[in-house]
């Protein structure tokens, strides 16, 4: 059959290219309540961010309302956020955590 072997290529290197798995960033929104060190303490416990880098992510956080903590695949990502909330749950902050597609 005319372009048969053509066609095969095209469609075989369609099937075969290799996406990149969706990524997700993990973000904190600011409050009026949730005490500056309680973040810092957040960013450090689930995030793995050094104290500086931690204070740095908090105080961007304050003062344009949101920020992101760190870039994860999608498991992981759901995971930071299960963990964060349950966290500021236990200690009755109301510090809101959340992803979204990268
Ligand atoms: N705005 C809070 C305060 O003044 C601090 C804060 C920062 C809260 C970041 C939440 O994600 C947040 N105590």
């Amino acid at each position: 059959m005319a372009g048969k072997h053509r066609d095969d290529t095209v469609l075989e290197l369609e099937r075969t290219k290799i996406k990149p798995p969706p990524m997700f960033k993990v973000l904190i929104l600011n409050d009026d309540y949730t005490p500056m060190d309680f973040v810092i303490i957040v960013l450090q416990k689930f995030f793995a961010l050094d104290r500086e880098k931690a204070t740095q992510v908090m105080l961007k956080v304050h003062r344009e309302g949101r920020g992101v903590c760190g870039i994860f695949s999608k498991d992981v990502a759901a995971t930071k956020v299960e963990l964060v909330r349950s966290f500021a749950k236990q200690h009755q902050h109301p510090l809101q955590c959340m992803m979204e597609e990268n």
